[in-house]
């Protein structure tokens, strides 16, 4: 199949070329490396060090004896959208080149407002080339399970059985997320299904949870490392904790620390994306995939973590409940359903115990870089004092 992933030098874009190479499929990149530039903006770096992309090729060529066709572009410019559409002609576009930090969106207005520009106007650009270019093509766009929040009553996948005032209709489930970042989500979730409505267009939304790892197969087998980001903006909470405890500095659940989310490894992502990929919609489907694994409260990954540092490495873990940076329940019901990629075949990798060992490990290893990287630790970024009177002095 010939695949197309917008975004292929982050996280977990990096993680599915691997994959899919190494299944044969043809890979076409697009990526313009903000990432790289926007982890620097706030004096952080990838605590794994990373190669450079064509480094990165090379070494894929050395293993899987096969390449990457790269565009250097920025997947919000309509152009470059519809050129790579054009000379590319993809079976499947997954779309992973949004801004994915919350936090960073919550700066200030200028970082909010950027991250509804780019985020939006991406997923906008790749519906109208899809259907002008490639209208059957499959897209597969990376949501978060954060778009829903912390609803009182179950979450189902996208759409659930409604009566109010006598009569009955199957709907999306309403949306209220926690951070500019995940609208721009439910706003991308909005215009992918007006977009299938309006032309039938082939999508699968995939509301995915927290990923935390280091490493898949692929990874271990070329040797050439995904980012892996600890800071307060990029950093999300497992793999945190983890940077945390090899670098004895407190553990932080934010509050009370329980907030409940979805969680799943890096490897399970990945494999649930290829079967999202290799398991294509109906033609003019939209389908909403919920994508973790097992939920758990934010307190509970950081008694896990201090239970597998004690028994790796023999030291106790102080667990510190700092001031909550956001605003958020930090108690609530949470029963979000899953069901259709386990029906597809998703079945976890490996257990949390043995994936947080092999993450406390990897971090283990690069200890001088983490020395380097402990000041952008702890939370700084503030949901209530986020605003916008800085931009416009700067513009005076
Ligand atoms: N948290 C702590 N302590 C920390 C860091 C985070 O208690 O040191 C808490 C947060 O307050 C939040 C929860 O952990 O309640 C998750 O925070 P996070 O930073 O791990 O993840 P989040 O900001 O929600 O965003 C991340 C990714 C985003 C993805 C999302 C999936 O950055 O791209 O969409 O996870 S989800 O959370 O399901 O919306």
């Amino acid at each position: 199949m010939k695949v197309l992933i917008l975004g292929i030098d982050g996280y977990i874009g990096w993680s599915l070329a691997l994959r899919l190479i190494s299944r044969g499929h043809d890979v076409y990149g697009l990526d313009n490396f903000i990432t790289r530039r926007r982890v620097k903006e706030v004096g952080s770096d990838s605590l794994l060090p990373l190669l450079s992309f064509s480094k990165r090729v090379e070494r894929v060529k050395d293993t899987y004896g096969k390449g990457i066709e790269f565009t250097r572009g920025d997947a919000s410019d309509p152009k470059v959208i519809y050129d790579v559409i054009k000379r590319y002609k993809p079976d499947a576009i997954v779309h992973l080149a949004e801004q994915r930090s919350a936090p960073y969106s919550m700066i200030d207005l200028k970082h909010a407002l950027s991250t509804m520009h780019g985020n939006i106007q991406s997923t906008m650009s790749l519906l109208y080339a899809v259907k002008d270019i490639k209208p059957d093509a499959h897209i597969v766009k990376l949501g978060t399970m954060g778009e829903y929040g912390t609803p009182n009553i179950d979450i189902p996948e996208g759409f659930f059985e409604v009566e109010y005032h006598g009569r009955r209709d199957y709907l999306p489930f309403p949306k209220f997320a926690g951070s500019w970042y995940h609208w721009t989500k439910v706003h991308d979730s909005n215009n992918l299904m007006f977009a299938n409505k309006l032309w039938k267009t082939k999508i699968t939304d995939v509301m995915q949870g927290v990923v935390y790892g280091t490493r898949t197969r692929e990874i271990t087998e070329t040797g050439a490392y995904t980012r892996f980001d600890i800071d307060e903006v990029w950093g999300t909470a497992l793999n945190r904790f983890c940077a945390q405890a090899i670098a004895k500095m407190p553990v932080t659940p934010y509050g009370k620390g329980g907030q409940t989310r979805g969680f799943l490894s890096l490897e399970d992502s990945i494999q649930c994306l290829t079967i999202g990929i290799e398991n294509p919609p109906e033609n003019g489907e939209y389908r909403v995939f919920n994508q973790f694994y097992e939920h758990y409260s934010v307190l509970d990954l950081a008694n896990k973590v201090s239970k597998i540092y004690r028994k790796l490495y023999g030291g106790d873990v102080t667990i510190e409940h700092v001031p909550n940076p956001r605003v958020e329940m930090e108690e609530h019901y949470y029963n979000p359903e899953h069901k259709k990629l386990f029906e597809l075949g998703y079945r976890t990798v490996r257990t949390l115990e043995d994936e947080l060992s092999i993450i406390l490990s990897d971090i283990n290893r690069h200890r001088r870089r983490l020395d380097r990287l402990r000041h952008v630790i702890m939370p700084k970024t503030s949901w209530r004092k986020s605003s916008g009177l800085d931009m416009l002095k700067a513009r005076r």
